[in-house]
């Protein structure tokens, strides 16, 4: 028996500061209607998509930075994704940036939500990698302050969704193998992830040529070392004056990749994806119950739910299995 959702990349093009809400969720409900006609269950978004990349400008003024922010979700802004999501019977992944309450005080997340066929938020992700720094530095051609503008979330959780075990992530996320292998870890057989990519890296820009080839090589290295499906999708180009990457991907378990957009604008593609593909990789080569050797990785290792200290004396209790 086999687990089918069809999946579309609802890749971006730019967005400019000028840019309303409105005009941006309309972008995402063409983008939607795209997939619907070509038979997507699902479609993901980019990275705050719902305005331009704003960590490239060092704010000061709080009200300012606020306007990037949302408040509630969904918002009257954005509800028309929400009815629309639910008048076509389509699920959605997007990123937006959260101003969340949390004891009276202002707290401002870089967040993604999982929405299903209904158009009801069944799980929420906050950014753990924040890239970037926290401070000006003028040298740079344009600022990367995301620690600066949101807080670090702090825990990759797994959701039932679409018949099978999803998880998410937020852009530089992906670049590290932890990201996978905490979902690996509670069997996530699919794994979103909306992404803003410059081009340039001012703290290394020999690495600009390779930034298309390392956004890939990490998806494909993620979803083969946890056999999960992996969907990438970009923000891309000239935002700005910033130039992005596109190369939004869907790679199977096998890390081959199955489907690609190749503009650097708004951009619909699709791949029908087995979740139980999953299986085979989880059972053989990854299965690691049988070949993971966790006392061998560290100071604190985690074996049958339990989290060991080197010495194998029990210190706390993980996600159970
Ligand atoms: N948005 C985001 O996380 N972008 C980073 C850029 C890194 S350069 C500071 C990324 O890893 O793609």
């Amino acid at each position: 028996m086999s687990r089918f959702v069809n999946v579309a990349l609802g890749q971006l093009g730019p967005i400019q500061r000028t840019d309303s809400r409105q005009q941006v969720v309309s972008r995402l409900c063409a983008l939607m209607r795209e997939a619907h006609a070509l038979g997507a269950h699902l479609i993901v978004f980019p990275e705050l998509a719902l305005t331009t990349f704003f960590p490239r400008w060092y704010i000061e003024d709080e009200e300012d930075i606020n306007s990037f922010f949302e408040r509630e979700m969904p918002s009257a802004a954005t509800q028309p994704l929400f009815d629309l999501a639910r008048e076509l019977g389509m699920g959605f992944y997007l990123g937006y940036a959260e101003l969340a309450q949390e004891q009276g005080k202002a707290v401002r997340y870089n967040t993604s939500i999982i929405v299903n066929r209904q158009g009801e938020i069944i799980g929420k992700y906050r950014k753990v990698h924040l890239p970037g720094h926290a401070e000006h530095e003028p040298w740079r051609r344009f600022q990367h302050l995301e620690k600066r503008y949101f807080t670090p979330g702090n825990h990759f959780g797994v959701t039932p969704a679409f018949g099978g075990i999803f998880g998410m992530a937020i852009c530089n996320d992906r670049r590290w193998a932890e990201t996978y292998r905490a979902m690996g870890l509670q069997g996530v057989e699919m794994v979103l992830i909306g992404y803003n990519t410059p081009v340039h890296n001012a703290p290394a820009p020999q690495h600009d040529d390779l930034s298309l080839f390392q956004n890939q090589l990490s998806m494909q290295a993620g979803a083969y070392q946890n056999g999960t499906w992996v969907v990438g999708v970009a923000k891309a180009g000239l935002e700005e004056g910033v130039d992005s990457i596109g190369g939004s991907c869907i790679v199977a378990p096998s890390g081959e990749v199955v489907a690609r957009c190749i503009t650097k604008g708004d951009e619909v593609a699709i791949a029908r994806c087995d979740l139980d593909f999953c299986a085979i990789y989880k059972r053989t080569t990854f299965n690691f119950d049988l070949h993971r050797r966790p006392e061998a990785y560290g100071l604190l290792v985690e074996r049958k739910g339990e989290t060991l200290a080197a010495d194998g004396t029990a210190v706390g209790v993980l996600n159970a299995p």
